[in-house]
């Protein structure tokens, strides 16, 4: 009835108009669904970045989450953002925007940021049992339906285009992308992928400050290892990997 353009992806949808968190349904429902399907929601009403974070989720987004069963190693489960940030950024880049990346999960429009994306895993030892691909883009919200606390880092595509989206089509695009992105990652050395994602990476390059749980780490963005970690250049001249953490410009 949607009119999707894939074999997996979509192939069965719970939609709802509100929920707590997409992952978070999608987690609890995870174990017996088969890959492919989606949880999607009209409004989040404790939608979830990273590490405890908020994300904004009122009416006019896309707030939805892909279960994923790769099975791939645990540690091998980051590289699914990059996977995802990659589909976003090039849908939007159809659109005829300058979508960019930033590590790790931001897509952003003229360093504004336009989706956040939050990949959960289970794992039994070291196989995930499945992946959680939370995916938040803002589009059709007016730039004051986001709280002013967080307006000025934000962007919707509806502002960017100075149009309205039509949804639907945008989501059978999305997922189209996804699902070929979602097949290369499955079938080909993650390299190839690797390479799509830096040449739409603003990261690398830039002086940033990276803050983790325990530390913050300051340097130039010098590359990204094959697993997406970002490696750091200090002023020390010594370097670091960095698997997770959130990332700012030291100029942006
Ligand atoms: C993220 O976290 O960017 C991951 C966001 C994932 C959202 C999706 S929606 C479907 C699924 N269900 C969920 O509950 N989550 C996923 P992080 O890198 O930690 O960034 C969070 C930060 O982004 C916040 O601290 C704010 O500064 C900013 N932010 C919050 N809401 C935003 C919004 N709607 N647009 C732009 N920035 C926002």
């Amino acid at each position: 009835q949607m009119g999707l353009k894939t074999t997996l992806l979509g192939k069965k949808i719970h939609y709802y108009e509100e929920v707590t968190s997409t992952n978070s349904t999608a987690k609890d429902i995870a174990a017996s669904e088969e890959e492919g399907t989606l949880v999607i929601a009209e409004v989040q009403k404790g939608g979830r970045g990273r590490l405890g974070r908020e994300w904004v989720s009122p009416h006019g987004g896309i707030w939805m989450s892909v279960i994923l069963k790769p099975g791939i190693p645990l540690r091998h489960a980051s590289r699914l953002t990059l996977v995802a940030g990659l589909a976003v950024a090039n849908v939007i880049r159809n659109m005829g925007l300058d979508a960019r990346i930033k590590w790790p999960n931001d897509v952003r429009i003229n360093g504004k940021k336009v989706c956040g994306i939050l990949t959960e895993a289970k794992a039994e030892v070291d196989r995930v049992d499945y992946v959680v691909l939370g995916i938040g883009i803002n589009v059709n919200m007016d730039l004051k339906d986001i709280p002013e606390s967080f307006r000025a880092g934000s962007t919707t595509l509806k502002a960017e285009l100075g149009s309205h989206i039509k949804r639907v089509s945008f989501l059978q695009d999305f997922l189209f992308e996804l699902e070929q992105q979602y097949i290369l990652f499955k079938t080909q050395p993650f390299s190839h992928i690797l390479n799509d994602w830096l040449a739409l990476s603003d990261t690398i390059g830039r002086e940033v400050k990276v803050t983790t749980p325990s530390r913050i780490i300051e340097g130039k963005a010098v590359g990204i290892t094959p697993d997406g970690a970002l490696v750091i250049r200090k002023a020390d001249d010594t370097k670091e990997e960095i698997i997770a953490g959130r990332c700012i410009y030291a100029r942006s």
